[in-house]
């Protein structure tokens, strides 16, 4: 009997699009998922973190936040059962467990810390990235950190992301697979500056006093991540694209390209192909601005579609760590997780079915009516039928089913939580 399935494998197979291929090209794809979504980036240092310091902002009030690591955990165990694959989940330093050794201030955390992060993982056959969390914090209260005029804050900072490398590398070693540690700053002032070179160089300084630290590249890959504004920092940002395009080619560390950190009208996915140029592996933060760096959840809008395909054309799949980075306080934040992961996915199996080779041959014979029509035609291929196929050979719920499940959990856990 010929199934849904079938048909859809005959249809891109009539484009030249080996559709088995293409599945197991995105089982070789795990996603960093951010640790997060869950607890609105609060962390759990203190009951209660607030953001702060940070131009971040999270807004909604849904019930269901995780208020502690068990339940952060039990979230993620539950969102990582929806997400049909192998994933990676990216932690933040503030999310360490204190309860065996007491709280100690983030210049001062090491692996011992997040020990108990380790042995869930390994557990759930899940590998771990980083990041350094230089927000949210007494020291970053007046918006400045690694490039703040304040020698002692800086050294602070300077000591934190030290720590945070080690954190990373131990996590790389230990799981025989390099951590992926990223660095983002919420530096920037609100009103202009006039001493935009002296920020400036003061985090080049500091980075590079960061860097000293050397720590073998199979365990710790370090990446800089850039912003355009920020909330409270709307007319500078020390750590601009520019400025660190600048310092990953000249340091040799990853560069992180978040879809909310440049102007709505810039398009991330035309990057990829100068980028890889130049350098030779990327940090995504996939994530949907929504008029302003609005961390809404991922969606399959035409952005994600084209940065997709643009990693698949060319050929960058392999050498992009694709980490996503939203969160969303209104709706369900189990939902959010299951929604804008599997979107991620889907664009991603989208872009790997698109019949590459009849667009380059198109291209190639300047026909670009038939581009343009194909193009429009891989728009309405029969993609789902290929995702449900992939959710069942990864043992996941389909689309259909997802709603109920993620309800299921509301009421069964998240409805508790008062
Ligand atoms: C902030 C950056 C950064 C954070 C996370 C929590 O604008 O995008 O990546 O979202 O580190
Ligand atoms: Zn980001």
């Amino acid at each position: 009997m010929s199934t849904i399935f079938d048909s859809a494998r005959e249809a891109y197979a009539s484009l030249g699009v080996d559709v088995e291929k293409a599945i197991q090209k995105l089982q070789g794809v795990s996603l960093g998922i951010h640790c997060w979504q869950a607890d609105d980036v609060g962390g759990f240092e203190h009951a209660g973190a607030e953001l702060g310091g940070g131009g971040i902002q999270v807004t909604g009030n849904y019930p269901g936040k995780a208020r502690n690591i068990e339940e952060l955990r039990s979230d993620l165990e539950k969102a990582f059962s929806l997400i049909p694959g192998t994933h990676r989940l990216s932690l933040h330093a503030s999310y360490a467990d204190f309860s065996k050794t007491g709280w100690v201030d983030r210049d001062r955390i090491g692996p011992e810390h997040f020990e108990s992060w380790l042995d869930w993982a390994t557990k759930q056959g899940i590998m771990l990235d980083f990041n350094a969390t230089c927000f949210s914090h007494p020291k970053a209260d007046d918006g400045f950190t690694l490039s703040h005029r304040n020698k002692e804050i800086r050294d602070f900072w300077i000591a934190h992301v030290k720590q945070a490398r080690k954190i990373s590398a131990y996590f790389g070693e230990k799981q025989g697979s390099p951590c992926i540690h990223n660095i983002w700053i919420p530096d920037g002032s609100k009103d202009i500056p006039v001493d935009r070179y002296g920020y400036r160089k003061r985090l080049q300084e500091s980075l590079d006093a960061v860097f000293e630290l050397e720590l073998s590249k199979d365990y710790v890959r370090d990446a800089v991540e850039s912003k355009l504004f920020g909330i409270g920092s709307e007319a500078f940002v020390v750590g601009s694209h520019e400025f660190y395009m600048g310092y990953s080619q000249t340091r040799d560390t990853l560069l992180c390209m978040d879809m909310g950190h440049f102007h709505l009208t810039e398009s991330v996915a035309d990057k990829i192909s100068s980028f890889f140029l130049y350098q030779d592996e990327l940090l995504l933060h996939v994530s949907r601005p929504v008029r302003w760096d609005s961390d809404h959840v991922v969606i399959m809008n035409d952005d994600l579609m084209q940065l997709m395909q643009e990693l698949v054309r060319a050929d960058a799949v392999g050498k992009t760590h694709i980490g996503l980075d939203f969160f969303d306080g209104t709706i369900n934040r189990l939902g959010a997780y299951a929604v804008g992961s599997r979107s991620a996915l889907k664009g991603l199996l989208s872009a790997l079915l698109e019949p590459t080779a009849l667009l380059q041959k198109y291209d190639r014979e300047e026909n670009y009516f038939a581009r343009l029509a194909l193009l429009e035609e891989s728009r309405t291929l029969p993609l789902g039928a290929v995702w449900d196929e992939y959710c069942r050979r990864m043992d996941t719920v389909k689309d259909s089913a997802l709603i109920q499940e993620v309800m299921d959990y509301e009421k069964s856990v998240l409805s508790g939580r008062k």
